[in-house]
């Protein structure tokens, strides 16, 4: 009895195989013939409740039905995978030139900014950061610009507009109403960092400026600044110098020329500006130096006392130098920029070539 049953289940299921078209037809019929609660199975699962004569005859006939079902089940579904594949479409042409990936990097500037950082960070200075809004108290006040010297105009500023008549601030918990600008310069962050810090003490400040004046080849309205200012003891003009030397020296890969001019600045004393030598032209002149030869990056000097004072330090208590340079000219130099204009224009044709 049970012998017939499991020859009708093999025949059964091998006609059945043969009507399935879709692979959806092929798992209902993998279910109904080979899945768990299968007839097949049950009486697979009944084979323990035999008697051992009956084991004998009926086990191998119910194992040898499973595999035979299990093979053509296999055989169909192979089938079924290799038709359902157009090889031609899957083909790989492994000598198919590839496509080239659009990848997006960094702008010049920043990567200027990275460059001139690790070179600081080399000689043991800090990366220190400040608002780009900023109050009048830190961008003159404190850097010893009184309200009235003409000082004050040397950067003409864009004064932020006032909401609703009043000065805006940005520390609203402060009483005095400050006027707001977007800072000229990087040197605000010397007082700040100053304030929360003891000498000694040795920072570099990347940082976007702005100023309200008209554009030409090596003039913006937006560019960007290095601030580099170390306090101590007893830092000299000396330590600025090779600073200064060792710097420029190993951003150019070269020993640079360095001129240094006497100037005017109200948060150093002695003040001078420095110049490098023009590395688009080698000296020669060119439209970017103004064909002097020279391209000025920055200005410098010994920190004012009253900077300090400023800063909340007693005054003769410590001495430094303060630097801050065109971080955008560098740029310039460094990748034979001859316009300053195109730098920020968000030209991806110009922006590409770095
Ligand atoms: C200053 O901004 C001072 N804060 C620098 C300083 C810091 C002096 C610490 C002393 C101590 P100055 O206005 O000269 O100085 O600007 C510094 C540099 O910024 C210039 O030498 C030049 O390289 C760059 N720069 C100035 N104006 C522009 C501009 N419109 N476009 C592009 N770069 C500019």
């Amino acid at each position: 009895m049970l012998q017939e049953r499991i020859v009708h289940i093999k025949e059964e299921g091998e006609k059945a195989l043969q009507t399935v078209k879709t692979a959806i037809e092929l798992a209902a019929w993998e279910v109904k013939y080979l899945g768990r609660k299968s007839e097949l199975n049950n009486l697979l699962k009944g084979l323990k409740d035999l008697t051992p004569e009956e084991k004998q005859i009926i086990g191998p006939q119910a194992n040898d039905t499973k595999q035979s079902l299990l093979r053509a089940f296999d055989a169909v579904k192979e089938a079924f995978l290799e038709n359902s594949v157009d090889w031609e479409k899957e083909r790989i042409d492994v000598t198919a030139p590839g496509v080239s990936v659009a990848r997006g990097h960094l702008h010049p500037i920043t990567q200027i900014e990275h460059e001139i950082e690790d070179i600081f960070s080399e000689m043991g200075f800090e990366i220190a950061d400040g608002p780009e809004v900023e109050t009048e108290h830190y961008n003159f006040d404190a850097l010893n610009v009184p309200a009235d010297h003409p000082a004050r105009d040397m950067q003409d500023t864009f004064w932020l507009k006032t909401i609703n008549n009043q000065q805006s601030t940005i520390d609203r918990k402060n009483t005095k109403q400050e006027r707001l600008l977007l800072r000229t310069q990087t040197s605000p962050v010397q007082v700040r960092y100053m304030e929360k810090h003891t000498p000694p003490l040795r920072i570099v400040v990347p940082g976007r400026v702005f100023r309200n004046e008209s554009t030409d080849a090596s003039h913006e309205h937006t560019f960007h600044q290095f601030e580099c200012l170390m306090v101590g003891d007893d830092v000299t003009v000396a330590n600025f110098k090779w600073v200064a030397e060792t710097f420029f020296s190993r951003f150019f890969g070269k020993k640079i020329d360095i001129r240094l001019r006497p100037s005017f600045f109200p948060f150093t004393e002695p003040s001078f500006e420095f110049d490098i030598s023009c590395t688009l032209c080698n000296g020669e002149g060119c439209p970017v130096c103004k064909q002097s030869g020279w391209l000025e990056l920055g200005g410098a000097g010994m920190v004012n006392q009253k900077v300090f004072e400023a800063a909340g330090y007693r005054q003769g208590k410590y001495q430094g130098f303060a630097w801050g340079f065109g971080t955008t000219r560098l740029a310039m130099m460094k990748y034979k920029i001859t316009d300053i204009r195109l730098i920020m224009s968000g030209d991806l044709r110009f922006i590409r070539q770095f």
